[in-house]
């Protein structure tokens, strides 16, 4: 039970508020009635009083006026008034600032046409996807249609899973779409023509991001926001702002977005990522997240897996591994993403092919390696390969080189850079 030592009007107003909150306490006038308690978890000191020294509860006390050291007064966590009002004033003021935000978002898009084409960035990733469906609900609301559109493939088998469980229906990008001038939205990116298959000229009319650019697009609002795991975190809060609900499917799809984007909730996630984790996390259907937790495999991905693992060659925890003939080329990023994690295995670099094509997938677990180079290096002279430090892909033709050239040449540049 939380004590209050105090009495006046603000005593009974705080009072009155912890009641509300529905936290059991108490209100004392003087310090001997304390003697009298038992189980006390903590103790509210408001006004002067002289407490006994060493109370078996923390004490936080309540000081209108300058600071003083608290261990002066027996308490050992001070509320001062003026660092109070600070506090909520930039509480407030951030609630606030994102509430103005979303009314801004609402005003633009009252004012654009009644049908509004929403483009994601090619092979677009949950993050993407869940911010471009909570996007069309938000312009529901408001009376608009949305048509959502991306390029290149859904790809990985999570994704259509995603796409399944949400329901969300995109379209694919095509040049005569662009015939009739419609309003035009980017979710997750925020230059036409880079990582996307839009024409060069489009001009959004609304973006939603949060990779840094170089180049900040005119628009009726531009919201490129560095400083946030992911865009379903912006989206998160414009449905919470804009009073819209986040039904269990939705929340899932959100929560899974931010997840995406933060590699787990470890990377590249701020204070606001964590408030928008905590208010989805209590609506997201938990099946659904468990579902796309697993991480689904096709079959003939798992039979390609098979093959790369019994054709695995490891030498100075360096693995490479032809996965033979493949469906698709999406397959090697699941499969290179299983074989890393062997024991003893820092880099790993799987191999198949799709008609007269060989497809290259690489993981490093090595901080210091930077495998973008590495790919480059081992393979632009013979085909197209880069990427980033721990994630590359390449691609060469089946006619210039053999399965133990392309290995070799994986395997040097890797210790030459290593
Ligand atoms: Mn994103």
């Amino acid at each position: 039970m939380y004590v209050i030592l105090g009495k006046g009007s603000l005593v009974s107003s705080v009072s009155d508020i912890i009641g509300k909150m529905g936290k059991d306490h108490l209100v004392v006038e003087e310090v001997p009635e304390l003697q009298d308690l038992k189980s006390v978890d903590g103790l509210l000191l408001i006004g002067d009083h002289d407490l006994p020294s060493h109370p078996p509860y923390p004490v936080i006390a309540y000081e209108r006026g300058i600071y003083t050291n608290p261990e002066d007064i027996g308490a050992n966590v001070l509320i001062d008034e003026a660092s109070m009002v600070a506090d909520h004033f930039l509480i407030e003021m951030e609630k606030y600032s994102g509430i103005r935000l979303t009314s801004e978002l609402v005003e633009s898009l009252k004012n654009l046409d009644d049908n509004l084409m929403v483009f994601m960035h090619d092979n677009p990733d949950p993050d993407a996807i869940a911010s471009s469906m909570a996007f069309e609900r938000i312009a529901k609301k408001f009376g608009k249609d949305v048509n959502i559109y991306y390029s290149g493939e859904i790809g990985h088998p999570e994704n259509e899973i995603f796409l399944e469980a949400t329901g969300v229906h995109m379209l694919k990008i095509d040049p005569e779409i662009f015939d009739e001038y419609r309003s035009v939205v980017f979710i997750d990116f925020s230059k036409p023509c880079l990582n996307n298959s839009l024409p060069k000229h489009i001009r959004p009319d609304i973006v939603i991001d949060h990779h840094p650019t170089d180049h900040i697009p005119s628009g009726d609002f531009i919201q490129i926001d560095t400083d946030i795991g992911s865009a379903s975190t912006l989206m998160t809060e414009h449905m919470i702002n804009a009073d819209i609900d986040i039904d269990p499917t939705m929340g899932a799809a959100l929560l899974h977005g931010i997840k995406v984007d933060t590699h787990g909730f470890l990377k590249n996630i701020y204070k606001r990522d964590l408030d928008a984790i905590w208010k989805l996390i209590k609506v997201a259907d938990t099946e659904l997240l468990e579902l796309l937790e697993r991480s689904p495999m096709n079959s003939s991905t798992l039979r390609s897996l098979g093959v790369a693992i019994s054709n695995r060659v490891v030498e100075d925890g360096i693995m490479t591994a032809f996965a033979g003939d493949i469906t698709t080329k999406d397959d090697l990023p699941q499969i290179v993403d299983q074989l890393v994690v062997e024991r003893d295995v820092h880099t790993a670099m799987v191999y198949g092919i799709v008609d007269d094509k060989i497809y290259l997938s690489s993981r490093s677990k090595l901080a210091e390696l930077d495998l973008g180079r590495v790919m480059k290096e081992a393979y632009s002279d013979i085909g197209e390969a880069g990427g980033h430090p721990h994630a590359a892909a390449g691609k060469v033709d089946k006619e210039v080189i053999d399965n133990e050239g392309l290995e070799m040449r994986f395997r040097e540049e890797v210790k030459y850079h290593g």
